[in-house]
């Protein structure tokens, strides 16, 4: 629940100023994207100057990039000064990377989020651990702040609800993101649409690629730990980027009996990336803050402090209990 405090500090830090950062979280999700970018819109509408940045490297999921305002968004470099800095779906300030220097020249970080371990860094923060998506929050206190919702703004937030829920099935759906995604068809979204755009854009290549990954994938049946690895040299054959890889995770979870999914990647620098999935009953988020990184109860992750496959997957094994 948010404090009726925090709403009124917010709406007087949106009334006092003109121009904003909105910032979304490195590694840049569906709702990080449709959240920054909505945002952004309804300010712009309030006829605020905005600048629409990631952390570095700058790499957006193409199937984004058919939301409206995508073409705004840009580096961090040459972004000097703003009066509102809108940190939005990032649980802490170092998934703001460099933009943790700019924080104290801001007159307020307005911190919008839903993940639970969110370190309540804002000057203001609007975070509520029950929503389903960070755009949920958006959809809702954005009146209460003094923004309106464009249609346009709603399709970026619609687009940020339905991948944060895995298309309203996930444990994190409720009556309420079921309320708002109804409220935003109503006003003209088309589900089908964001269907088209997010879930039917995969290049051949990406298909060929989930063949692989997912031919090769074990499955531990006593644990119902079920993971699969992607590779530079993989994403070399096939001709893929790792932006590309983001929902493979989805296609494991397919699987009758499983508990965890887990993907280990490989990253360009050579550390590896482990993003973890569960069912409800295993809190796989508690997982990845023992090993340095984050998330929720049942989507989580973190870069693994070994330096090869078979060392990263002791580690997890060993941060679940099984071996
Ligand atoms: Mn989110």
């Amino acid at each position: 629940m948010i404090k009726e405090k925090e709403l009124k500090e917010a709406l007087r830090f949106v009334e006092q100023c003109s121009s904003a950062v909105v910032l979304g979280h490195e590694n840049p999700d569906g709702d990080a994207v449709g959240s920054s970018l909505g945002l952004a819109l309804m300010l712009e509408d309030k006829g605020y100057r905005v600048t629409v940045s990631f952390p570095e490297p700058l790499r957006i999921p193409h199937r984004y990039l058919f939301l409206p305002g995508a073409e705004k968004l840009q580096t961090p470099e040459g972004i000097s000064d703003c009066e509102i800095l809108f940190a939005v779906d990032c649980a802490n300030p170092d998934r703001l990377d460099l933009f943790r220097d700019f924080i104290p020249k801001c007159r307020a970080v307005i911190n919008i989020d839903h993940h639970p371990d969110n370190t309540m860094f804002g000057t203001v923060n609007l975070v509520d651990h029950e929503a389903a998506a960070t755009a949920e929050i958006i959809y809702a206190v954005g009146p209460q702040i003094g923004l309106r919702i464009s249609k346009d703004a709603a399709l970026c937030l619609y687009t940020g609800i339905v991948t944060d829920t895995g298309r309203f099935q996930f444990s994190n759906t409720r009556e309420e993101t079921l309320r708002i995604a109804s409220e935003i068809v109503h006003m003209g979204v088309d589900p089908s649409y964001v269907y088209e755009n997010v879930y039917q854009s995969d290049s051949l290549e990406y298909v060929r690629l989930l063949g692989k990954v997912l031919s090769e994938a074990v499955f531990e049946k006593e644990s119902g730990l079920i993971y699969a690895v992607v590779t530079r040299a993989d994403l070399d054959e096939f001709g893929v980027n790792m932006e590309e890889t983001e929902d493979l995770i989805d296609a494991l979870r397919t699987l009758k009996g499983h508990r965890i999914a887990a993907i280990f990647k490989e990253l360009k620098d050579g550390r590896i990336r482990v993003s973890l999935r569960s069912r409800n009953d295993v809190d796989i988020g508690s997982v990845a803050r023992k090993l340095g990184g984050g998330g929720h109860r049942v989507a989580a992750g973190y870069v693994s402090s070994k330096s090869t496959i078979e060392d990263a997957l002791l580690e997890l094994k060993g941060a679940i209990g099984v071996d």
